[in-house]
């Protein structure tokens, strides 16, 4: 079982990760990444999906265009587990 979030772990996300916000009604982040068009955001799309694959640990997104909105939990703690956090960084880097 994957453990959630401690107290500690999520005063520190505003701090951590400043791009990320928490969803409203869900113990989950969510992050909106624009593009300049629809090339650079499916490019995105390919590299964190890569990542997400071989850390077996999947976002729930959605793209439209220039824009992709991505949500993180994890479904196998029923909310924010370090996996989570982990997930949100390495897509923080793709756009760095
Ligand atoms: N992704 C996310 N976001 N949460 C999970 O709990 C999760 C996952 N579990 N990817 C993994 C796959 C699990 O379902 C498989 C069986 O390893």
């Amino acid at each position: 079982m994957i453990e959630l979030l401690d107290a500690a772990s999520r005063a520190a996300l505003a701090q951590a990760l400043p791009h990320w916000h928490l969803v409203e009604g869900r113990d989950a982040i969510q992050r909106r990444f624009r593009f300049r068009d629809f090339s650079e955001a499916w490019g995105f799309m390919a590299r964190a999906a890569l990542l997400a694959e071989k850390a077996d640990h999947h976002p729930e997104w959605s793209n439209v265009y220039n824009r992709v909105d991505v949500v993180l939990t994890t479904h196998d703690a029923g909310g924010l587990s370090a996996r989570d956090v982990a997930l949100a960084a390495a897509m923080d880097r793709l756009v760095a």
